[in-house]
């Protein structure tokens, strides 16, 4: 598939590079997206239903079994060359003494583990376990944990550190991604249904802003009619070639 010139031409030309991401961009290194029909065990949840204060507070062993179980299955996943496809841009766009802001819904840290650095983490990590009883904060990176809730020193509960429906995203995250997203004059959307608020506000920010948007996604989202360019494919397919076209530079898939 050829990619729009005008995406190329945009990516070398840009002085601000915003990135938001959703599961799309993890549905590669095989991890299901939020809307996945989930497997097995889940088949009868909707996700939503256990993404929130509510099902945890009703259910807190049926929730941290859930969160702990998608854990251990991250654990076993690698980042795919669309991660290490905006590692690179970041490294390039640092070289060009450009801006650079990667900003992702998802909660498996597989930017991190590609080499993206300063990530903004919109909902949280699947990898930090936090205190509802004192508040203390531990990452999690073993096995299963085996009896659910996990249980803090103090005796309290602990629960996952991501942003359930309902909950506030961090305020630090949130101004830092409209800050980007305001001064962008390239906004990239990779692989997000992008119906998600107020992560998905970002890409209006980024349009009234006057950016230069860029939709890389399988399917339509609402915003499909008003952003500048749309690249229809899979994102560890799509992001290589937009930044081997662009800079030359070849995108290793490990
Ligand atoms: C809040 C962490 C208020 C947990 C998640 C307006 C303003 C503010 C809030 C709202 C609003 N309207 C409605 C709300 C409420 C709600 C909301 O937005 N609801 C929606 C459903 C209508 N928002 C909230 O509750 C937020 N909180 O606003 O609180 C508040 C304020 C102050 C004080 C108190 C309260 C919190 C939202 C965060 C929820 N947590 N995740 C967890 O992971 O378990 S959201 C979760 O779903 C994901 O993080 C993601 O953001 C979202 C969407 O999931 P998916 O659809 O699976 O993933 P994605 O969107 O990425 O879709 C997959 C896409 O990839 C598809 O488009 C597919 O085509 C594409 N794709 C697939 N494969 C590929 C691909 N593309 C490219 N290549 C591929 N290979
Ligand atoms: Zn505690």
């Amino acid at each position: 598939m050829t990619l729009p010139p005008q995406a190329i031409d945009w990516l070398r030309s840009a002085k601000a590079i915003a990135v938001l991401t959703g599961a799309g961009i993890s549905a590669e290194s095989g991890i299901p997206t939020f809307r996945d029909a989930l497997t097995g065990l889940w088949a009868r949840y909707d996700p939503a239903d256990l993404a929130t204060p509510q099902a945890f507070a009703r259910n807190p062993q049926l929730v941290s079994q859930w969160y702990d179980q998608r854990r251990c299955r991250v654990a076993d996943c690698r980042p795919n060359a669309g991660h290490f496809a905006l590692a690179a841009l970041q490294h390039i766009a640092i070289d060009h003494g450009r801006e650079f802001t990667l900003i992702t819904q998802n909660v498996d840290r597989l930017h991190q583990a590609a080499g993206s650095m300063d990530v903004i983490e919109l909902h949280g990590s699947l990898w930090i376990w936090r205190c509802i009883n004192c508040g203390q904060e531990a990452e999690e990176r073993g096995p299963a944990f085996g009896n659910y809730p996990l249980r803090c020193t103090c005796g309290g509960v602990r629960r996952p550190a991501v942003v359930w429906f309902g909950e506030a995203l961090p305020a630090d995250a949130v101004s830092q991604a409209q800050r980007a997203a305001a001064s962008s004059d390239l906004f990239l959307s990779i692989g997000t249904s992008s119906v998600v608020y107020p992560a998905a506000g970002l890409i209006e920010q980024a349009i009234q802003c006057g950016a230069k948007v860029l939709e890389v996604n399988l399917q339509p989202t609402p915003f499909s009619d008003a952003v500048d360019c749309i690249i229809r494919g899979r994102s560890g397919e799509i992001l290589p070639r937009l930044v081997q076209q662009a800079f030359g530079h070849k995108i290793s898939g490990q």
